[in-house]
């Protein structure tokens, strides 16, 4: 372990940053990390287990063989419980909120917001997928906690993170002070510090927009595309199109080499498809901390009224200047036509 940073080790060290902490938010973080480590193991089996599955639907003790991304609620929400510090669990797989009566008696100061296993269309065919998670402070310990308790704006959260199975596996969080990349050591079981500070590139080549999407776009978006596809050498267009259809894994790409991400509105999804509480708030906390930005085309990300557990929004999150070009389309749109779009080759 010569030079190694353990995440638990890390979490400890970091506690004095918080110099109120009692240390449950960092049992809180270590509790995500040791669910994250198990389902880290079923997904790395994911094939396999499809293999063994014609033995038959059901498990060895006769249950029924569960989806990884059930697997995966389950198994964040049972360590959450066990843990003792969260009070309330909301995840995309639930309707509604998941209150951990034990630790609401215990006084559980904290609220976590996940969606246990993200772009699981990707399971079946070995594509990165990811873990999301955002949390918060119980607003007031004087009554019950409740969904008012989740409905907070992204500005709120306390921690934010995601967890990448990927090539390889990483955690990369933010307590608000600064982002730290961990990557999962097979052979220790261990994730281990591997980027420090992560820091986004102010701007970038790459955009990642599922075009096939493009006729349902909004204009401003239209025209942001045909402006990344245009040739420019100060700019270094066109840019590289990247899109594989995990928000974590896209993002995790454009967070360290630099890029832009969007899930626009479409005709069909008028708020996007991406949900705000706990896909993107918690992106756009890692990324505004890596000096990035986040935007739902003309207002921040995490200042945006929550009122939905499962509401919507579309998002623009990136390098700085990429992010900023593409609210600039979105503010044109309507005054622009295409013409006016420097030097458009289409
Ligand atoms: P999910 O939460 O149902 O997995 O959907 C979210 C995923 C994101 O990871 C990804 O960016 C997006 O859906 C891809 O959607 P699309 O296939 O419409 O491009
Ligand atoms: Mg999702």
């Amino acid at each position: 372990m010569f030079g190694l940073k353990t995440l638990g080790q890390f979490i400890i060290e970091k506690q004095s940053d918080f110099p109120y902490a009692k240390g449950e938010l960092s049992r809180l973080l270590r509790d995500i990390g040791i669910a994250a480590k198990i389902v880290n193991r079923e997904v790395n089996k994911a094939g396999l287990m499809d293999i063994l599955g014609k033995a038959g639907s059901t498990n060895i003790q006769g249950e029924q063989q569960q989806k990884l991304d059930v697997y995966a609620n389950d198994q964040f929400i049972s360590a959450l419980s066990s843990g003792g510090e969260c009070c309330i669990v909301a995840s995309e797989e639930n309707d509604e909120i998941i209150r951990i009566d034990s630790a609401v008696s215990k006084g559980a100061k904290y609220i976590v917001a996940i969606d246990p296993l993200d772009g699981s269309s990707n399971i079946d065919v070995n594509v990165p997928i990811g873990t999301i998670f955002s949390i918060y402070r119980r607003k007031n310990l004087e009554v019950p906690a409740s969904l008012a308790d989740v409905l907070q704006n992204g500005t709120e959260q306390v921690a934010a993170g995601y967890i990448i199975y990927g090539s390889s596996t990483m955690l990369v969080y933010t307590t608000g002070k600064g982002v730290n990349g961990f990557t999962l050591d097979p052979s220790i079981g261990e994730f281990c510090l591997s980027h420090p500070d992560m820091k986004t590139p102010e701007t970038g080549t790459i955009y990642s927009i599922n075009e096939g999407n493009y006729v349902h776009f909004p204009q401003g978006v239209k025209k942001y595309i045909k402006y990344c596809q245009v040739e420019d050498k100060q700019t270094q267009r066109p840019y590289t199109s990247r899109y594989i259809g995990s928000m974590v894994a896209d993002l995790h790409r454009n967070l360290l080499k630099g890029g832009i991400f969007i899930y626009p509105a479409t005709a069909s999804a008028p708020n996007g498809k991406l949900r705000l509480v706990y896909e993107c708030n918690p992106m756009a906390f890692i990324i505004e901390q890596a000096g990035g930005k986040a935007t739902n085309g003309e207002s921040r990300i995490l200042e945006l009224q929550v009122t939905e557990l499962h509401q919507r929004s579309q998002i623009f999150i990136g390098s700085r200047c990429m992010v900023e070009t593409a609210e600039r389309f979105m503010l044109e749109a309507g005054k622009l036509s295409f013409a006016d779009i420097p030097a458009l080759t289409i």
